[in-house]
Formats: C-alpha cells, sequence, structure tokens
C-alpha cells in the first residue's frame, strides 16, 4: 500500500493506524501548497482534491477521506483490533466518532484556523467554534479512556491528530483537562510516538520534489 501524506497534517492519523495495524505501506510524501509529490509527481493526480491522506491499495485502488482511510486501515490489521466488528453497535459509534473529529472538530475549526487563505476574523471564529465541539469530547473522555469501547481505535488517531497541532493554530487545550489526559495516554503507545517522530524529522528535511 501506499499513503500520501504531510507531515503533521491529518493523514498523521492514518500514518498511525498502519503502524497500531503492523501494514506494510510505503509513505510518500508531498507538498500541500504545491500539490507535489516528494520524488516527481502530482497529488491531483491520484486525489481530484489534492488532499492528504490518500490511500493506494495492494490492489490498486485508490481510497479517499480520513474516515473510509481510517476505517479500511483498521480492517485489515494483523495486529491490534483498530475498530469494532461489524456486527457491533460499537461499529456505529466509531462512525460517529469519526464524523465528529472529521465535521464538527478539523473541518468546520481546525481547517479554517490553519487555511493559508483563512481571514483572521475566520481565524478566530473557527478557534471560538471549537469550544463547543472540544467540550463535548473532553465530556466524554472525562468518564472513560478512549473514544469508542475500551480499546484505542482509528478514531482516537485521528482525534490524537486534531489535539497535536490545535495549540499551534491557538486553540488551548488548557480547559480540558481530560483531552489533555487522554493525549498523554496516547502519546505513551509506541506506534503514536513512531509516527510522531517520523514526522518530526521528516519535517526538518527539505522537500525534494
Ligand atoms: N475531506 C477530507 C479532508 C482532508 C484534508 O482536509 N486534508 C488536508 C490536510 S489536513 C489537505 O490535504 N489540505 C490541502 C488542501 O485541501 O488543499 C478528509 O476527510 O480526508
Amino acid at each position: 500500500m501506499k499513503l500520501y501524506y504531510s507531515p503533521f497534517a491529518c493523514s498523521l492519523a492514518a500514518h498511525i493506524a498502519c503502524r497500531e495495524a503492523g501494514l506494510d505501506v510505503t509513505l510518500q510524501r508531498t507538498e500541500l501548497s504545491s500539490k507535489r509529490v516528494e520524488g516527481g509527481g502530482d497529488l491531483f493526480a491520484v486525489n481530484p482534491m489534492g488532499q492528504v491522506p490518500t490511500l493506494v491499495t495492494d490492489d490498486g485502488r485508490t481510497l479517499l477521506e480520513n474516515a473510509a482511510v481510517l476505517t479500511y486501515l483498521a480492517d485489515r490489521s494483523t495486529q491490534e483490533k483498530l475498530a469494532p466488528a461489524r456486527d457491533e453497535f460499537a461499529r456505529y459509534e466509531l462512525t460517529r466518532w469519526l464524523s465528529f473529529v472529521a465535521t464538527e472538530i478539523h473541518k468546520k475549526g481546525l481547517a479554517l484556523v490553519f487555511g493559508p487563505d483563512s481571514p483572521d476574523a475566520v481565524k478566530e471564529f473557527a478557534r471560538a467554534s471549537l469550544a463547543k465541539p472540544l467540550g463535548v469530547v473532553n465530556a466524554h473522555l472525562a468518564k472513560r479512556e478512549v473514544l469508542v469501547g475500551e480499546s484505542f481505535t482509528v478514531a482516537d488517531a485521528y482525534l490524537f491528530w486534531a489535539l497535536t497541532i490545535a495549540p499551534f493554530g491557538g486553540v488551548s487545550l488548557e480547559p480540558f483537562a481530560a483531552l489533555r489526559a487522554y493525549q498523554e495516554r496516547l502519546l505513551a503507545r509506541p506506534a503514536v510516538q513512531a509516527a510522531v517522530l517520523f514526522e518530526r524529522e521528516q519535517r526538518e528535511k527539505p522537500f525534494a520534489a
């Protein structure tokens, strides 16, 4: 498989999932501002939105959108169980949290906060609008270790990414003690640490077009 990613973009969640799942994946770095693919190529050639994550499967199919990519990776895990089984009600809770992070936190909030074209007033509005969904997920995690069920799922990988970048956009996690404790718990996972370390190293390296 090949995962198109950009360091510390939301593709970090799929990257973490690949490591948690023990999957053999080639990480293909991209530059989101130019849409260039490292080593040559154009992200638009594989994704009409020019976005990451973009996953190319072993049988040559292309899968787009965090929720789909993360669920696909979870279902192919050779190690950890990263998603509830299809006949469990928790499977729909997984979809709930993947959708919640994607819409209420990522696209309505962080995408605008970090958007290179967002006017300052839009960034400020987006920061303020994150208080509600972060409060909801903080209350949820005050009573439990993970978003769904009893163990780490791909929804946790997605929320972990959001919590990791939020402070860099001026979104303080100070009011959300349960989220900060949760983030620390996830950071103790070897796969999470390895993915963060790898992307940190990549971010320091010049992009080789
Ligand atoms: N709807 C997509 C959104 C993915 C997304 O926003 N990716 C960002 C990185 S966090 C991106 O590629 N941005 C570049 C762009 O939109 O031009 C999904 O859920 O996967």
